[in-house]
This record gives C-alpha cells, structure tokens and sequence, in this order.
C-alpha cells in the first residue's frame, strides 16, 4: 500500500501510477499502474497546445515524487513541486472559473433555484480520516488546523472560501479541491484538507458539528471519542466558529421569551402563518420599494394611492413584527446548545492539558475523567498553549440592510448603547470591529470563561459569504467576504512561527492581551 501525502488516504501501487482518491477529488479517473505516462517531458506546455491538452495532461500525470510506504511515512513534508503544481493550481483555476461562470446566479441574496443539472461536488473526500492518518499527520510535523463549531455554524462554508482565497489570490493547490458552485450539504464525516505552494504546507481538518456535541456530551472520554482526542491532540491551532448573530443574542431572545411567558402574555404574533425568514426578508424589501413608489404617486395627487399606501405600510408593519418574533425563537432555541457547547470547549482545553501531561491521546477513562473534570474546576487551572481562535462567524447575518433583520437586532439591543455601537462599527468598517468588546459587552460570562481557558485566545469577526439567502446551501463565490483572509494571513504567521521553532512574542499581537487587572463583569441572569 502507497500513503498518499497529498490527501492522506491509502493506495495500492499495484492498481494505480497516481492516488485514486486524488483523481476522484479532481473528479477523474485514475491511471492504471501499467500505463504510466511518461511524466518529466511534460512539465511545461509546449507552445501551442491548448488549455484543454494541458488539463488532460495534467490529469495523466502521476505524482512527480513516489509516497513513501505506510511502513515508514517520512517524517517531514515532500519536496516543493516547483512547476506541476504551480501549473496544475493554474489550470484548477481556470476550469473552476469556468466552473463559476457559466452556473453562477448573478445574483444571489433572492436564492434562484440552482439549475437542475449542478454538477456532483468533486472537491469532496468521501473516506473518514482515522486514528492512524491522524499519527502520520501528526508525525510529519506539517502545520494542522482543527475547524470546531456546532453544527452550522459555517465551518465547511468557511473552509471553502479559505480554499477560493489561497488559490485565486496566493496560487496555492488545495486537495480535495474547494467545493464548485452548488449545493453543499452538512458534513458527516471528518476530512484533512491539504494546502500546499511549494514548501508551504498545510492542512485543514473539518469535523461534523454534531460529533462534536457527541463528544461534548462524553466528555471527550471513552472509546467513541478516541479520533476527537487525536485530532484534539493533533491540531497546532484551533479555529471554533461560533455564529455571531446566536453568540452574541441568544441570551437576551432567551430572556425576553422568558419574562413573557413568566408573565402569562401570549406571543403577538402567530408563527406558523408567517413565510421562512428569506422570504419574509424578501417580501419586507419589497413591499419598502411599493411603499415609496405609493408615496411618490400620492404626493403627484393620484387619489387611489392613499389607500393603497396605508394598506402597504400596515402589511410591512405585521411583516415587520413578524421578523421580530421569529428572530427571538430562532435565537433563543439556540441558546442551551451554545451553552453547552461554550462548557465544553473549556472541557476540551483541560482535555488538551491533560494529554500533554499523558504524552498522549489514549486516556484511561475511569482515572482520566476525573483528572479532566478537577482541572476544569481549579481556579489555577493550567492553560493549553496552543492558539484558539474564536471566530464570530456569519458576522453579516448582524450587519444584513434589511429591516427585517436589523429591527430584531435594535429591539435587543436597547439599553445597550455600547454594544450599538460596537455594531455600527462592524456594519461601516468590519476590519476595525472589536468581537472581544462586542463579546464582552453582550456575553462577559462567555469572553472571560474563553479568555480564562487559553493562554493564547485570539477573537474575530468573519463572514465566508456575504448576503447569502438563509438558510440556503448554495455556495457562490462570487459573494463578498470579510475577514477571512486575515484569518489566514493570521495563520500563516502561526505556521511559520511553528516551524521556526521561533518564541511566540513574534506573534503576540494576534491574540488579545489581558488587562493586568480583571475588569469586573457579570454575565445577566436569564
Ligand atoms: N449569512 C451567512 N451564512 C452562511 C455563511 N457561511 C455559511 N452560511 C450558511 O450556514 C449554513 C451552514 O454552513 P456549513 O459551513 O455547512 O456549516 P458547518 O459548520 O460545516 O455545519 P456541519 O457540517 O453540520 O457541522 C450554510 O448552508 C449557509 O446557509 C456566511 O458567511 N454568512
Ligand atoms: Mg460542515
């Protein structure tokens, strides 16, 4: 058997000259053993072949340096590849540009239907990584990256955009492939994803958010949770995403709901007659739109517009409250999961203290248990070192135009002048938001507990998608994106940081300092 660098997945050399797993990834079929083509003569295109001969020579080359037996998996990471892979992230770029343009909606927040033929998504690894990938992994010394988050909370989304940036803008060849337009559905399984531009290397690791609740909910203990703890111990750096509108708004949506119904009144509104929230968002756009035209045909004298106006303006008021009632259940249904998930990122970092101190991810789960659950409740408590960025993700679904959206928004942030203007600062200069204020502000319990956990915590904004349509899984590239690429650029210091064996001052400035003297925060009782 051949262990494939690039994706991490297993072969034989028998069968195959090039990894089937990264064929299919670029959606081909592998080269069978026997017919090898031949490779060096091909490293560049000879003049006057076309795109489409270089991408079929492309996908018949094998890879230019044989992987090393599983038997010994090499201990640091492969050679540059210079030109085939400079070439070959090329050519990915031109197909996927291709790609984009031709089944791209031109717009997106109005969630057209997809055409019925959207090719299958090739960029996607099928095969669930396993406890010894995660060794040889963790044995090449190449940088990893772990996406945490709960379910939706936009990791894969995230990832993807993570894959257009570093390959549109730095030219780096990701495998699998970044998902092409289309529809993207919830992840199942765990998957390395690989970065690489020559000798910078890294890679990716994606998790289903509901095994991560799994795990919360064992505590990370136990043999169902064994790959967790390796890929816990595995990971350099942590990216846990945490959508912005529900981390910073549950609590309070949770509050309001309870006063109401501690105080018997019934809900204003009824939601089951009222449309899903994109369509609702949509008809409140709408109707502002009809509502100025009425106005302007009124203020010409034309008589039968009055009416027509004061029938428009009370239907957006009903839509309006409707927004509203339906933002605060769909905030504050998110309220105990987010809870429980915040308490068990603070158990996985005594977790990752606690191997450290074990030399390793196989814990004994009658002794180690406790040992997890007495440091989680030391005040002194040792802290994991490796970074933890807290990613505020979906920071549009705060900063969205319409009113629909941002009514919901002010009516819970009133009294909160500060957090208000925190918000108002995302919406006009997102590069300039300060998510750790905006945290502390809205959920000090929640800032202090993350900041308290890990010596290097770091707190961003981020939206992978600007403006798309709730609840819609159709990734589009052609949307804005805020954020992201400091992330990356962030990491990228981290990695090379990591490798240098350098001090971690060089880096400071990318995780937030803590005042010398805790200022006093209380978190607001529900
Ligand atoms: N507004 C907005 N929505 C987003 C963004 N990114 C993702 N979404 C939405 O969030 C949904 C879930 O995103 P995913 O990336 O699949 O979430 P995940 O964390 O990978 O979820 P699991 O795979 O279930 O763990 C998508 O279908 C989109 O509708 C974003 O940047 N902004
Ligand atoms: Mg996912």
């Amino acid at each position: 058997m051949i262990y494939c660098e690039i994706c991490t997945n297993e072969f034989s050399e028998q069968d195959f000259a090039d990894c089937p797993h990264c064929a299919l990834a670029e959606g081909r079929a592998a080269t069978p053993a026997l017919q090898a083509p031949e490779v060096h003569a091909l490293d560049t295109p000879a003049a006057g072949v076309t795109m489409g001969e270089v991408i079929d020579t492309l996908r018949r080359m094998a890879p230019p340096e044989a992987p090393p037996p599983v038997a010994s998996p090499t201990a640091e990471p492969q050679a540059p590849e210079g030109l085939n892979e400079s070439l070959r992230a090329l050519v990915e770029q031109k197909v996927d540009q291709a790609a984009a343009a031709s089944a791209e909606p031109p717009t997106f927040a109005l969630a057209e239907p997809e055409p019925a033929d959207v090719a299958p998504i090739i960029g996607q690894t099928t095969r669930e990584l396993d406890v010894e990938t995660l060794r040889r992994i963790r044995e090449s010394g190449v940088f990893t990256v772990v996406l945490l988050g709960f379910p939706t909370a936009g990791k894969t989304w995230f990832l993807n955009r993570l894959k257009y940036e570093l390959q549109e803008g730095d030219a780096y060849a990701c495998y699998p492939r970044r998902a092409p337009p289309g529809d993207v559905e919830n992840t199942t399984l765990f998957t390395a994803h690989r970065f690489r531009k020559g000798a910078n290397d890294f890679y990716v690791i994606d998790i289903p958010g509901e095994r991560f609740l799994r795990a919360v909910e064992g505590s990370f203990l136990g043999e169902s949770n064994t790959l967790m703890r390796h890929l816990i111990y595995t990971g350099h750096a942590f990216l846990t995403l945490l959508p912005a509108d529900e981390t910073l708004l549950s609590e309070r949506a949770h509050d309001v709901l309870w006063r109401r119904a501690a105080a018997g009144a019934s809900p204003p509104v009824d939601l089951d007659a009222l449309p899903s929230t994109q369509a609702l968002i949509d008809k409140v756009d709408a109707l502002k739109r009809q509502i100025s035209q009425a106005r302007k045909a009124t203020d010409a004298g034309d008589g039968k517009a009055q009416a027509k106006l004061k029938a428009l303006v009370r239907e957006r008021k009903r839509l309006l409250e409707g927004a509203v009632e339906q933002a605060l259940h769909r905030l504050a249904s998110k309220h105990e999961e987010l809870g429980d998930y915040i308490s068990g990122v603070g158990l996985m970092a005594q977790l990752m203290v606690v191997m450290e101190e074990r030399g390793g991810p196989d814990l004994d789960p009658s002794m180690d248990a406790y040992a997890v659950f007495d440091r989680s409740r030391e005040a002194e408590r040792k802290k994991p070192t490796k970074p933890m960025f807290i990613v505020l993700s979906k920071s549009d679904d705060l900063t969205h135009r319409s009113d629909a959206v941002q009514l919901p928004i002010r009516r819970l942030l009133q009294g909160q002048p500060q957090a208000a203007h925190l918000l108002r600062v995302l919406r006009r200069e997102p590069r300039k938001a300060d998510a750790f204020a905006m945290l502390n502000t809205l959920r000090p319990g929640v800032a202090r507990q993350i900041d308290e956990w890990f010596a290097l915590a770091s707190f961003q904004f981020a939206t992978a998608f600007e403006g798309v349509a709730r609840g819609s899984k159709t990734i589009n590239y052609r949307l804005g994106h805020v954020g992201v690429t400091d992330l990356i650029r962030a990491l990228l210091r981290l990695k090379e940081h990591t490798e240098k064996r350098r001090a971690w001052d060089g880096v400071a400035s990318l995780f937030r300092r803590r005042p010398s003297a805790d200022t006093p925060v209380a978190e607001s009782a529900p």
